[in-house]
This record gives C-alpha cells, structure tokens and sequence, in this order.
C-alpha cells in the first residue's frame, strides 16, 4: 500500500497533486505538508496535513514515521525569480531540504520524487531540441541547486539504493493555484488578465521560447514515473519532458481565437529574462517516452481552450 508524503503542498503543484494522488490512493494514504497553513480552508478538511519545515529533518523523520510513509514527493522549493532575490534562502531551501529529505529517505526506505528543471540547463547547453545528456552549468541559483539535486539523487541511488527519479519540469501551466517566484509564470498570469481585462503587460519579451506544460500533463507525469518498472529507468532522476515549445506572441495569438480583442504589450523585467534566455527553447524527451511511457495530452491549442474555459468557471466570468 502506498504512504506518501508530499512536501510543499500548498504550492502550484502540490496542492492539485495531493487532491489527483488522494484519489488514486485513498484520501488518508497521502499526507500533505507545508511550512505554514495558508490558502483555501477547504484544502485541510481533504485528508491529513501537516506542518513542515523542510529544513528540520527531525521534522521529517517524525512525520514518516507517524505515517508508515514510503514515498515522498518533495515539491517544497523556491522558484528562479524568488531565488535570484534571496540566494542564500534558496541554497538552504532547495539543497538543504533535498538533502534531509534524502538522509531520512536512506534511514526509513522510502522512495522519492524530486522534481528537477529546465533550470538545471545553461547558456551553454544546446537550447533546440536540448538531449537528455549534455551540458549542464546553469548561472542562477535555482539552477545551480536543480542540477546539485539531480546529482545528490543519483548518489542516494548508487550509492545506498534509495529508489530516487525525478523529470526536469518546463513551466507549468494551471488554473488552480498561482504559481509562485518562477520565470515562466506569465504563461498563467496571461489567462487570468486575458479574462479579466482582454489586455495582458509580458515581462518576458516577444520571441522568446520556452518549453511549457498543462498541469493535468504533470501530475500524470509524476505518477507514472513512480507508478514506471525501475528496470527500464535508465535516467532516473532527470527525465527531460515537455508538451508544447512557445514564445509570448504564439500564445497571445491563441487567445485571441477565443477572446478577439485580447491585447498584448511588454514591460520586459531584465531579471527574468536573461533567466530566460540562458534556459532551452525546447527540450528532446524521448528518453522519457522510451524508458517509461511518456506522452502529454495537452498542446498550446487543446491546453489554451480548457484553461480558459475552466479559469472563466472558476473565476465566474462569461465568455
Ligand atoms: C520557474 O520558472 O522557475 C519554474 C521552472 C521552469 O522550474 N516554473
């Protein structure tokens, strides 16, 4: 039976994880954590939460202990932009947290799923079509504490059979909860102003391509590597994956077919787009596709329309 423990699930990711993995699951098996209770009330009455600092790992050790936990997600990091304004918390967060997750994880047998990054690429990665094994020395510290998270992984694996994987995550795209601190958030900023006020201002600029992802994709994506045989895991901790390459204009196009006088101009942030620039304009995922399955749903065209769709739902807007 599966015990799972998601860290940071308050986030993104997390909180739309922890509802798709209680439903697989059952509602008691998956234990949702985070540092401080905030956000919609409801969420706590779903299933077991519990407050956790990652940076305590005594904290953590308890926590699975209390649960029978056998695996964790460990979602709990800050995102690029954030981690360029604070460096020093984000080296403590991202790599410290990885770290004791991984030293408890060693004690108690537990399997564990650490998300990695486009991030963990650089300026002087290949940025078409980027492979799966190539260049890797990112100038951010995000960036830097994606690829020490792969590596640190890898080791846990080799080097005492912790069942670690992970995938290298593009920019999510979602409707329930706002990412957070992170380069690619204007594809998801974009859809609630495009509903809102039919006019979006881009920090990053035109042409600028990145890979992205639908958040149904990516929850699918976490389950099936951990769901994958670990024989056929030949990249466990780093898989490469994608669902669409686009820059701001193709986006904004695509709205449009929805919302005809959508409006689109740019107020470039110097910070995140040179983050940008140094990141793939789009991934090669076929290792992913040939080692456990790997095959998103959703394309800029299906994913615009729902996220529409359920974004105007949500927000009680009439298209
Ligand atoms: C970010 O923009 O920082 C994240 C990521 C691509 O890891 N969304």
């Amino acid at each position: 039976m599966k015990r799972i423990l998601i860290t940071g699930a308050l986030g993104q990711i997390g909180t739309e994880l922890t509802a798709y993995l209680r439903k697989q699951y059952g509602k008691d098996n998956v234990i949702a954590s985070s540092r401080r209770k905030r956000g919609d009330e409801s969420f706590f009455e779903t299933g077991p939460f519990e407050i956790l600092d990652v940076n305590d790992a005594q904290g953590i050790a308890d926590i699975c202990k209390k649960y029978k936990i056998n695996q964790i997600i460990h979602l709990a990091a800050i995102l690029s932009a954030k981690a360029e304004e604070n460096p020093q918390q984000a080296y403590n967060i991202n790599m410290n947290g990885t770290y004791n997750v991984l030293e408890v994880a060693r004690e108690a047998g537990i399997a564990v799923f650490t998300p990695s990054s486009i991030a963990a690429f650089g300026a002087g990665t290949p940025a078409d079509n980027t492979p799966q094994d190539t260049i890797q020395r990112p100038n951010t510290m995000y960036g830097v504490t994606k690829v020490a998270g792969e590596l640190l992984c890898d080791y846990y694996y080799l080097k005492y059979g912790v069942d670690t994987r992970g995938v290298r995550f593009p920019g999510i795209i979602s409707y329930e909860t706002l990412p957070g601190g992170g380069t690619t958030d204007y594809a998801v900023h974009i859809f609630y102003e495009a509903l809102k006020n039919k006019k979006y201002s881009c920090f990053i600029k035109a042409g600028t391509f990145m890979d992205m992802m639908y958040m149904p994709d990516a929850l699918k994506a976490i389950h099936d590597l951990m769901e994958a045989n670990p024989e056929k895991l030949k990249h466990r901790n780093a898989f490469n994956v994608t669902a669409m390459s686009f820059e701001p204009e193709m986006l904004a196009a695509e709205i449009r077919k929805h919302i005809p006088g959508f409006e689109m101009s740019y107020d470039v942030d110097p910070v995140r787009q040179s983050i940008a620039d140094s990141w793939p304009n789009s991934l090669d995922d076929s290792c992913a596709r040939e080692e456990w399955g790997w095959c998103p749903k959703y394309d800029l065209s299906s994913m615009t329309a729902d996220m529409l769709q359920k974004l105007a739902e949500k927000l009680k807007i009439k298209q």
